[in-house]
């Protein structure tokens, strides 16, 4: 019997499992992703750790979008890892000292990264609120639209590099799939050699197989795009001459638009006005249908803005605009039947996880990382979509194979595509969060 269709004893044991996990990770005011390979703070993280969090401890989960959102920085972005003090130096690499955030005039007086990731904290912060409408949740709530507001408008005005209306992407790191194959091509023109990697120890292979990671080549570039942009002072001007990664990611702007919807009802919540953010989405749509989106294939592509090319590659990244509720409903039909084709195997009786990369390419690869694995996170963003546009069976198939995955292997990182073995961290936040979030 599968963990879908099991009784109330498999999903009391998986509910105190996840629970386990997210006390263990609690450090706190947040929750580490992992206490091994990522013991510091880390922003889409958080983002699904609170939505999981507001089915059992919801005061923690408004703690946790709060300690995020005290590290943003004065330009309205909000850093992709806020740094643990008190964790040891070399705890993980590249730590503060790399990126020595110092440099830019924006920064806060705590050390954080100098990058984002998926905006996802705006729907994080509505679904918390809708599990838990206590006024001090509302009271919760009301202190950070207006933070949320900034992470906005920093993303909109200062990220458009490409002047249509969609944010850029300046690092595969912002896109939170570090090592898609969706970013092969613009990462190939990043100048960097991987013998680079010499002069410094990587941390994530002393915990997690090296052939289940980025490479060194990989590891060498994203340090190269960094310095690149640690260098120009962490700004935002001038990127379009001359930085070299420079995307405009479907995933990323699909949750640029989540979020002006979660913010139109949360604006609703507080007495504000919900018309601009209503507006704001849909501009972002449009732009995302317009921009990002291959007539020839139906499919949401990455935009490389040093190439003017839509990156051909067919990742998971494409599926996330389904979540969306103003897709038109050409783009949703088009990314209904691409999620239920052989690449990603959506069905309503799922024999095999959502993978993250098509897993008809050649280059698909089971065991590393964001080039084939099934993570959680994204089977529940696609989900999000599936019961956004009325797909339930669907949407039921890929809860069930949620379900399988955790009750087979435990609260994994991700997971072998094929076989659903466990990979990664052994006790990870997001699988546990989303993991409560669907059996609630
Ligand atoms: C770099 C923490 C993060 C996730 C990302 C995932 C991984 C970091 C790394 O871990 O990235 O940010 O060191 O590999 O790719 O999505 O937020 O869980």
């Amino acid at each position: 019997m599968s963990a879908g269709t099991a009784g109330a004893g498999t999903l009391t044991r998986l509910r105190r499992l996840a629970l386990a996990t997210l006390d263990g990770n609690w450090e706190h005011d947040h929750t580490v992703p992992s206490r091994t390979l990522y013991p510091h703070q880390w922003s889409w993280d958080s983002a699904f750790i609170a939505i999981g969090l507001a089915h059992v401890r919801p005061e923690r989960a408004w703690r946790e979008l709060d300690s995020l959102f005290r590290a943003q920085w004065a330009d309205g972005r909000v850093p992709h890892i806020v740094f643990n003090p008190a964790m040891r130096v070399g705890a993980y690499f590249p730590g503060p000292d790399f990126w020595r955030t110092e440099v830019a005039a924006a920064a806060p007086a705590v050390a954080t990264s100098g990058l984002v990731q998926p905006p996802v904290h705006a729907l994080a912060a509505w679904l918390v609120h809708r599990r838990d409408p206590s006024p001090a949740a509302r009271a919760a709530l009301g202190r950070l639209y207006p933070r949320l507001v900034a992470q906005q408008r920093y993303l909109t005005e200062r990220r458009d590099v490409g002047g249509g209306g969609l944010a850029a992407i300046v690092h595969p790191w912002e896109s939170g799939l570090d090592n898609s194959p969706a970013w092969d091509a613009p990462m190939a023109a990043v100048r960097a050699e991987a013998a680079v990697m010499r002069a410094y120890r990587r941390h994530d292979t002393a915990h997690a197989d090296a052939a289940h990671r980025p490479t060194d080549l990989d590891y060498a570039r994203y340090l190269a795009i960094v310095a690149a942009y640690r260098d120009h002072g962490y700004r935002d001007d001038g990127l379009a001459g001359g930085h070299p990664f420079l995307v405009e990611c479907p995933l990323f702007n699909a949750a640029l638009g989540l979020a002006e919807h979660a913010l139109a009802r949360i604006a609703a919540v507080l007495g504000a006005d919900p018309g601009p953010h209503r507006e704001r989405a849909a501009r972002i749509t449009e732009a995302l249908v317009w921009r990002l989106h291959d007539p020839a294939t139906g499919t949401f592509q990455p935009l490389d803005l040093r190439t003017g090319r839509l990156v051909p590659a067919r990742t998971v990244l494409g599926l996330a605009p389904l979540a969306l509720p103003d897709l038109p409903a050409r783009q949703v039909d088009a990314l209904v039947v691409e999620a239920c084709s052989a690449r990603f195997g959506v069905t309503g009786r799922m024999d095999r996880p959502l993978p993250s990369y098509d897993r008809t390419a050649p280059d698909f690869e089971p065991l590393r990382y964001w080039r084939g694995p099934s993570w959680l996170n994204m089977a529940w963003l696609v989900r999000h979509g599936l019961l956004t546009h009325d797909r339930p069976e669907l949407a039921a198939g890929l809860r069930r194979s949620m379900l399988d995955l955790v009750a087979r292997a435990g609260c994994h990182e991700y997971f072998h595509p094929d076989t659903g073995a466990g990979l990664g961290s052994p006790a990870f936040g997001w699988t546990a969060a989303l993991l409560l979030d669907v059996l609630a």
